[in-house]
Parts: C-alpha cells; sequence; structure tokens
C-alpha cells in the first residue's frame, strides 16, 4: 500500500478529509445524511450518530440536525427506531420497507415518519457528548445539549426498563441488525436453531444483492430468519412483553449493545453535569451495566467478553472484534485489559510488529472468517475507531494510533468503502459510506497537530 504520511507534508491528510467531506455532502437530504444514497436511503440509527461525530468539527449545525431528526421519529416509550423512512418515494429500493414493518400496529410508534419496529446499539449520547466537546460553537452546543437531554434520558429509560426485565443491567437485543453487526457469526448458532417450515417464512424479496455482490452480503438462509422474526414482531404488535412471554426464539445479550449503552449512560451524566442536572443515578447505572457484563459477559477461557444467549442459557462463543470493544466503555479493570490486548495482539487478530491493517471484524482463526463477508472478518471503520478509543484510554497508545492510521490509509487507497479485506485493503460492500467519511474527518481534526505523523 502507498502511504499518505509524509511528514513534511500534511496536504495530503488534508485532501483526504475534504474528499471525507464531500461523501457526506453527496448523502446530505436536508435534514439527515443517509448511510449511502443506493443501498440504504433512509435514515439509520447509529450512523447517524457516528456521523454527528465527524460533523461535529466543521458543520455542528449539521450534527444538530442530524440527531434532532433521528429523535423526532423517537417512539412513545422511548425507543429509536433502527430505520426513519423519511422519503417515501424511496420505499421500493430497500428491503424491508414500511409496507413490510407496519409499525402502525404498534401502539408507541409515530404515525409519520414511518419506522422499522426494532432499534440499534445507543451510541448517541456519545455523539452529543463529542459535540459538546469539539464544536466550535459551544453555545449553540449547549443549548441543543438541554434540548437532546430528556429524549436521551427516554431512550436509556426505555432500554432500562423494557429490555431488562430481570434488572440485571443487562439489555438483551432480539434480532441481529439490533447489534448493528448483521451476519455476525455471532448469529450463526442461535440462528441455526430457528427451524422454519416453508410456510412459517413471509413472502420477501431481497433487494440488497441486486446491488452489492452476493458473496459479500448475508444468505438467504440468514435472510429468512431475519424476515421469520421480523414477522414474529409484528404478529405481537410490537409489544415487548408479548414478544417475550410467546418465546422470541432470538433473545441476546449482546456485548456491543451493552457496552455501548454503558459508555452513553457515563457520557449522560457527563452531559448531566454540563448543563446543571444529577449526574450520579446515570453513573449508578452505568457501573451496574459494567458489573454485570464484568459478571456474566467475560469468557475467562479466551480473555474476552461474549454474548450470552437467553434462551439456551449459554455463553455464545464466537470471537468477535466487539469482544474487545468494553475498552470503549472502560469496563475491564487493567489486568483483564492486558489480557485483551495480548489476544488482540496476535495473528488471530492484528499482530502489531506484522504488517497488519487494522483489525478485521472476526478472529482469522475461527469457524466462517471471511475476508469478504459482510461482518464475518472484512475491517470496519466504526469499530476500529471505537477499538482505538478504547486502547488510548488504557495506556495501549501506540497500538491506537496505528489502528488510526490504517483507517486514513485505507480511505485514501482504497475510497470511503463500507468494510475492506483484512489483508488487502481492497474496499467492499457500498462506496461513499458516510460513516468511513465521518470518522475519518474526526481522526483528522482531533489528530492534526499531534501524533500522526
Ligand atoms: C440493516 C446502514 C446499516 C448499518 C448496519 C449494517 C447494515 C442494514 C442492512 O447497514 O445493516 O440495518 O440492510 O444490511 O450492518 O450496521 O447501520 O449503514
Amino acid at each position: 500500500m502507498d502511504s499518505i504520511f509524509d511528514p513534511d507534508n500534511k496536504r495530503p491528510l488534508q485532501v483526504l478529509s475534504k474528499k471525507a467531506e464531500k461523501v457526506l455532502e453527496r448523502n446530505w437530504t436536508g435534514s439527515f445524511t443517509k448511510p449511502t444514497s443506493h443501498l440504504y436511503p433512509f435514515q439509520w440509527s447509529w450512523d447517524s450518530a457516528f456521523i454527528a461525530i465527524g460533523y461535529a468539527h466543521y458543520k455542528p449545525e449539521r450534527a444538530v440536525q442530524e440527531l434532532r431528526s433521528l429523535f423526532s421519529a423517537q417512539w412513545d416509550n422511548g425507543m429509536v427506531p433502527q430505520i426513519i423512512f423519511y422519503d417515501s418515494r424511496e420505499a421500493d429500493k430497500y428491503f424491508p420497507g414500511p409496507e413490510f414493518w407496519q409499525t402502525e400496529l404498534a401502539e408507541n410508534a409515530p404515525k409519520i415518519p414511518k419506522t422499522s419496529g426494532i432499534c440499534q446499539p445507543p451510541i448517541h449520547a456519545t455523539a452529543l457528548l463529542h459535540l459538546l466537546k469539539y464544536s466550535p460553537d459551544q453555545k449553540k452546543a449547549e443549548e441543543f445539549a438541554k434540548e437532546l437531554f430528556p429524549k436521551l434520558k427516554k431512550w436509556h429509560a426505555y432500554l432500562y426498563r423494557e429490555r431488562n426485565p430481570w434488572d440485571e443491567g443487562l439489555v438483551y437485543i432480539r434480532h441481529p441488525w439490533g447489534s448493528g453487526q448483521d451476519n455476525s457469526p455471532l448469529w450463526d448458532e442461535v440462528l441455526k436453531r430457528i427451524n422454519l417450515g416453508p410456510d412459517e417464512i413471509p413472502e420477501y424479496e431481497r433487494k440488497d444483492t441486486e446491488l452489492i455482490h452476493v458473496d459479500e452480503r448475508p444468505s438467504d438462509y440468514d435472510y429468512d430468519r431475519y424476515v421469520y422474526l421480523l414477522d414474529f414482531f409484528r404478529k405481537r404488535n410490537y409489544n415487548e412483553e408479548k414478544i417475550r412471554e410467546d418465546d422470541c426464539p432470538f433473545l441476546i445479550q449482546d456485548v456491543l449493545f451493552n457496552t455501548l449503552l454503558c459508555r452513553a449512560h457515563f457520557d449522560l451524566a457527563d452531559i448531566a453535569e454540563r448543563i446543571g442536572k444529577n449526574p450520579e443515578p446515570f453513573r449508578a447505572q452505568a457501573r451496574q451495566t459494567a458489573e454485570a457484563m464484568n459478571q456474566k459477559l467475560w469468557d475467562q477461557k479466551h480473555d474476552m467478553y461474549i454474548n450470552y444467549n437467553i434462551n439456551s442459557g449459554e455463553q455464545v462463543h464466537a470471537h468477535v472484534l466487539a469482544g474487545f470493544l468494553p475498552l470503549f466503555a472502560g469496563i475491564p479493570d487493567k489486568s483483564r485489559a492486558q489480557k485483551m490486548f495480548d489476544y488482540l495482539n496476535t495473528k488471530c487478530f492484528c499482530r502489531m510488529d506484522e504488517n497488519c491493517l487494522a483489525a478485521p471484524s472476526y478472529d482469522r482463526s475461527g469457524t466462517g472468517y471471511s475476508k469478504t463477508q459482510y461482518w464475518r472478518g472484512p475491517i470496519w471503520i466504526n469499530m476500529n475507531w471505537m477499538l482505538a478509543e478504547g486502547l488510548d484510554r488504557y495506556g495501549y497508545s501506540g497500538y491506537a494510533e496505528k489502528v488510526r492510521e490504517s483507517i486514513l490509509e485505507l480511505a485514501s487507497n482504497s475510497g470511503f468503502h463500507e468494510y475492506f479485506d483484512p489483508d488487502s485493503g481492497k474496499g467492499y460492500g457500498t462506496d461513499n459510506f458516510s460513516w468511513t467519511a465521518a470518522l475519518l474527518i474526526d481522526i483528522v481534526e482531533r489528530y492534526r497537530d499531534s501524533d500522526l505523523p
């Protein structure tokens, strides 16, 4: 790979950052930013949070609009939906669209705009705190923090109330899409247990494989199960208690989701402090989640965090990059963090002294590892961005820097792709992907004058 780092000339980095801004401009709709224009033509929840993190530095008013438009579709019970179908003209371009979800059946969903009926990882308070820290317009950022604070509080309260019925401090997700890591090997074992007859799978037609090569996307077997689960929720009018009582076959306490909730709850406490509210209840709740993760989701044998399947009562042994991300929320103690680092820094993920790019999404020696297939190996920029932040927190700054440099190199050499081959750096999935661009801008802005060459 060619390097864009020249100690005497920072211009290539600035040019790259400008290119990233163009990607966001292209995907901007006037009130929110599409993840990318053709494959994902609506607003996605955790994408918007990552996108706001990029805008915070150079167009803070866009970060505000991004989060404001997302939270304007918050359900009455507090849930922030995974997708908001703002533009009905695009409805036939994506499956599952609003006609499939039928969230009008849910008593809590807004009538307009239409939304999906699940949620994604809650990294929004983290994005708001980022805006407060980096926005050039502090006064406006603070005003907005006051506006969004009650909505964030309601969002987290929904999760702790409806998705944590046993009051463990751990919330569950009920669909692979809820984790943001759609066809990760995390779900293989769980989905395999969902035996379906042909008449149990609703009729549907995929759109994603019309746009992206079938080898890079989830299989039809997986999609049948995704769709079955959506139908399961729809048949129960999206009523959480009913979904649980009727033995929803997918109930997972997911490491990434709980990590991001824990981090966001700590961040909400910091926001509370900045706007003159009491931070303590949020900190106490976040600590409970951290403790529960340390008790229940730690894998002693492999030195990382792993998911828990509520239905089988077992831990799920698939070693994905998300298993290291509790570093991002300060969850492990130093000794665990060291063990995690020792595993991360091996051939299984990314050995620092070998010419390795950023960390792949799944252990290279794991069953079903693939360099090209969505969430089953390729490098994702958001995951590596969080990894670098987490490593910094524990003092592994050399490694963190390498990861950030890799992110810049990947985009510089291959474009702003959705995911990248961990060996060659080739870009896969869609190009002009918004969070790849936004997080790159964040890296360039924050590290412009510091450690990057
Ligand atoms: C389903 C939008 C989303 C991301 C997810 C990513 C992918 C959707 C899909 O795209 O998921 O939500 O259709 O595959 O896995 O993380 O939020 O970018």
